[in-house]
């Protein structure tokens, strides 16, 4: 996979490897990452790299399209099949920039979102002071219950009626249940809003159909599609028919320039991949996974996010195990457990510290771990809390750690050979 580069920058290749060694030797949870099939590997590695083109299939601004826009139409065909989808966008080269693409399509300067709190599971598009598009459109925040640590779906319908908002926007990156769609989308009919959902983390289960699609429900679904979805590092939007002509609009020339053709077909080898038996058994697992290790760490004591889990992650708080968000993480980190801290819901501490860590089960679960090696990360992660400054206590996690890794390859072996 790297002859070329091995011979032309070996300092580089250097990097890469040591980055298949990190990956392959830990036990990789944070909750936006996956691993990509090999077949997503060659894909983006493909001469679709080469081909600059703007605008869609049978309109183009540049020669040369006859191929490419045979896979767009392939990829938007598969995506629209999978998701029961009227209409998709399938440009956009991330998350983020699918955000911005509804809101080039629906939003003029001023306009008013009404979004998730980052604090508490939102996501740094949908308004954070520190994200560009808070400059340009005025936004407002719901939050969760202080009790249930569910969304307060009352508190989010008075204050549509009083902000008067002209896009709501569900989804978020650390919540950890099942979002009652077709209640937001009520309201945000009651206050003539679009309603636009960023499924990013929760793409891969909703293809599979292992927890409820905001389709049926929202004008708008954005997402990422690396996250649950495992597939390239790309984005994707989805719409009702009505609003297909806005949306590609306000895609290109709207939001973006040229697309992306080498992720773009790794979405559609994707599509077809996510219809499979295989995959859709690999999303079972992981909300299996993640349900098993919130009852896990909560017999050793930890508190968990609302509970438990509905889909791939938990965000544990750990007042209680007497450790910040920031000293779990790196504590976890020297031993081979890769989580990141996070807020927790009316978090006391500063986003750089925090009283929470997420955790994501997705990576794991596509190495083949099921509920028997849960248990264990949970026993591991237990002994990490409960002694984070002790040397022995850590050697000894990690050997644990790395022993369980180790019976679970990353790749198939040879998957990279360069003979
Ligand atoms: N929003 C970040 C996350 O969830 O980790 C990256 O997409």
């Amino acid at each position: 996979m790297l002859k070329v580069t091995r011979q032309t920058d070996p300092d580089l290749a250097k990097l890469v490897d040591l980055e298949l060694e990190r990956q392959e030797h830990n036990i990789e949870m944070i909750a936006s990452e996956s691993t990509a099939p090999l077949a997503v590997m060659e894909l983006t590695g493909s001469v679709f790299t080469n081909k600059t083109l703007e605008g869609y299939p049978g309109a183009r601004f540049q020669a040369g399209s006859h191929i490419a826009d045979q896979v767009e139409t392939m990829a938007v065909e598969r995506a629209k099949e999978l998701y029961g989808a009227e209409h998709c966008n399938i440009q956009s080269y991330s998350g983020s920039t699918a955000n911005y693409s509804v809101f080039a399509s629906v939003l003029k300067p001023g306009d008013r979102v009404l979004s998730m709190r980052l604090d508490q599971g939102g996501h740094l598009t949908h308004g954070s002071p520190a994200n560009w598009v808070s400059k340009i459109y005025e936004f407002d925040f719901y939050a969760m219950d202080p009790e249930t640590e569910l969304i307060d779906y009352d508190a989010l319908e008075k204050k549509a009626e009083e902000f008067k908002p002209k896009l709501i926007i569900a989804g978020a990156s650390s919540y950890s249940r099942l979002i009652d769609y077709e209640r937001i989308a009520e309201t945000a009919k009651k206050v003539g809003a679009y309603f636009m959902v960023d499924m990013a983390h929760i793409a891969g289960l909703v293809a599979a159909g292992v927890i409820p699609s905001p389709i049926p429900y929202a004008d708008f679904v954005t997402s990422s599609t690396t996250k649950t979805f495992c597939s390239a590092r790309s984005g994707m939007v989805f719409c009702k028919a009505e609003h297909a002509k806005l949306l590609d609009k306000g895609t290109f020339p709207g939001a973006l320039g040229s697309i992306q053709l080498h992720t773009m077909a790794a979405k559609a080898w994707s599509f077809k991949y996510a219809a499979t038996p295989e995959f859709k058994a690999i999303m079972e697992q992981v909300v299996k996974n993640a349900q098993c290790l919130a009852e896990e760490l909560t017999k050793h004591g930890f508190r968990i996010v609302s509970g438990g889990t509905d889909n791939h992650l938990l965000v544990a708080d750990l007042r209680n195990k007497g450790i910040t968000g920031k000293a779990f993480q790196n504590a976890l980190d020297s031993i081979g457990i890769t989580v990141n801290k996070n807020m927790v819901p009316f978090d006391p501490e500063k986003p750089s510290v925090t009283s929470g860590v997420r955790i994501g089960l997705t990576a794991v679960t596509q190495r083949g771990l099921k509920e028997g090696e849960i248990r264990e990360i949970a026993e591991i992660m237990n002994e990490v809390a409960n002694a984070p400054a002790d040397e022995a206590n850590l050697a000894a996690c990690k050997a644990k750690a790395q022993a369980l890794i180790a019976r679970f390859p990353l790749y198939p072996a040879g998957a990279f050979d360069e003979n």
